[in-house]
């Protein structure tokens, strides 16, 4: 196996092109976007990605890799598009599909096609016997199929690529074997041989699991909201027990996974995805809470006042330390707040978003943290950002803060530890301060 053809230059697609082709692999990429391929080739990742640029230009330069307009001929096609929902959340194949009948036309005996897409269960069987039929060639002879989901974090990709365990689902034991020759150049965690099906099944169920885990956070934060308890010191000491391990409450769940794959299995499966349906509705009415308790504040400040208040939002990432504004929660609380401007006025800010991502909402954008926080009546923190935790909670002093993600119950612990340093273990004791402090 010499040549590789990825499909879809994007998150997933273009770290693991770039890897095979440090790897050793002559590596052509292939993207409809034509501006996408462009750029790529310029050295230009498009994407935000730490390390991405560097690699990049080094395969660039070695000619290891590069991005083409039309599909090339290869010895493994990877198929790494996106798979989003459509109406009625069902899941959206036809990027997959639509790159299955572009392998068609270059398809040769031996090749193998890995689909790295994550699909509901069934799929990868689809999408074979549609090549078998468009090809002319005999699925399981002449050409095989293989699922291996990816499995990365946004922000460590590279890291994870090549560091976690890998499932691989193959159609045939000859699938897997092409499959695992592949990631072995590259893989370091153990790669796990299963069926296609598996493989599919076990990719949704890992962030099916992760949502349901985050709605109990969800719902533990909205208790505790009602006890006046603080969720995070409660979540931080039940996480003691070395049995439980509780995720954190946040303003929502976004991106293009967690909030979306739960609904592939809630799709094919509707009758026993009952927790699913309910762990959905919970993560998406969070961002709804925090539009309501904005609102209510707003309303409880301008008694007092003749103004508007000012409100302003810190992080609109769909999670920390991403540029990655994909189904945020933050965007849509800070969009639905930017459309009250008859109730309250709104500043936004989060330095790892670029401007030209923001340009269509129309935001008062805030020039730094500081000048934001100055402004502001109330600060609502959306997303906890490594540079907003690295700040002190004095910048809040006198401020109302509404903080979705635990950043001042960090910035509390953190300055606590410091001043308590070598004189006792206690993990965790309330600081006091000026700052009024409402928890969502
Ligand atoms: N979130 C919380 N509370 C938490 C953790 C996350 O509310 O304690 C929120 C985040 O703020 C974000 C959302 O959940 O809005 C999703 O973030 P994430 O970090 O859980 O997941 P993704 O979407 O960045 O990546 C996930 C990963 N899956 C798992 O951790 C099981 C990754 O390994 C997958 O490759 C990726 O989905 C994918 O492509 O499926």
């Amino acid at each position: 196996m010499k040549r590789i053809s990825i499909l879809g230059l994007g998150y997933i697609g273009l770290p693991t092109a770039i890897l095979a082709a440090q790897a050793g692999y002559e590596v052509c990429g292939y993207d409809i976007d034509q501006e996408r391929v462009k750029q790529i080739n310029l050295g230009n990742p498009v994407i935000f990605e730490p390390e991405i640029s560097d690699r990049l230009w080094k395969v660039l330069q070695t000619g290891s890799f590069k991005a083409h307009p039309e599909l090339q001929y290869a010895d493994c096609f990877i198929i790494a598009v996106p798979t989003p929902f459509k109406e009625g959340n069902r899941a959206d194949l036809s990027y997959v599909f639509q790159a299955g009948e572009t392998i068609t036309k270059r398809l040769m005996p031996g090749n193998v096609v890995i689909l790295e897409s994550t699909v509901p269960v069934g799929t990868t069987e689809q999408l074979a016997q549609y090549i078998e039929k468009h090809s002319g060639l005999k699925l399981g002879k002449d050409f095989f199929v293989a699922h291996a989901p990816e499995r990365v974090l946004p922000g460590k990709i590279f890291k994870e690529l090549v560091d976690n365990d890998r499932v691989i689902g193959g159609i045939c034991q000859q699938a897997c074997n092409l499959t695992q020759l592949f990631y072995s150049k590259f893989v370091k965690g153990v790669v796990h041989i299963t069926d296609d099906k598996s493989a599919e099944m076990v990719k949704l169920i890992e962030n099916a699991s992760r949502d349901v885990q985050i709605a109990l956070a969800n719902q533990i934060s909205g208790m505790c909201q009602t006890a006046n308890l603080d969720p995070y010191h409660i979540i931080e000491l039940a996480n003691k027990h070395p049995r439980v391990k509780l995720l954190s409450p946040t303003c929502g769940v976004g991106g293009h996974c967690i909030a979306v794959d739960p609904w592939f299995l809630i799709e094919t499966f509707p009758e026993q995805t009952k927790l699913l349906q309910m762990a959905r509705a919970i993560n998406d009415q969070k961002p709804l809470t925090v539009i309501k308790q904005v609102l209510e504040k707003a309303a409880e400040l301008q008694k007092n006042n003749t103004t508007r208040p000012k409100v302003f939002v810190m992080g609109l990432a769909f999670k920390p330390d991403v540029d990655d504004i994909r189904q945020s929660p933050a965007l849509q609380i800070a969009s639905a707040l930017h459309a009250k401007t008859d109730v309250l006025e709104i500043k936004v800010y989060d330095h790892n978003v670029p401007l030209n991502m923001l340009h269509k909402y129309n935001f008062d954008i805030a020039s730094d943290v500081w000048r934001g926080i100055d402004w502001a009546d109330v600060v609502l923190v959306l997303v906890k950002h490594k540079e907003f935790s690295l700040m002190h909670q004095d910048v809040f002093c006198g401020k109302v803060v509404i903080d979705s993600c635990g950043l001042l119950y960090d910035m509390q612990t953190r300055q606590s530890r410091s001043v308590l340093e070598g004189a006792t273990k206690t993990d965790t004791i309330f600081w006091k301060t000026g700052v009024m402090k409402d928890l969502v």
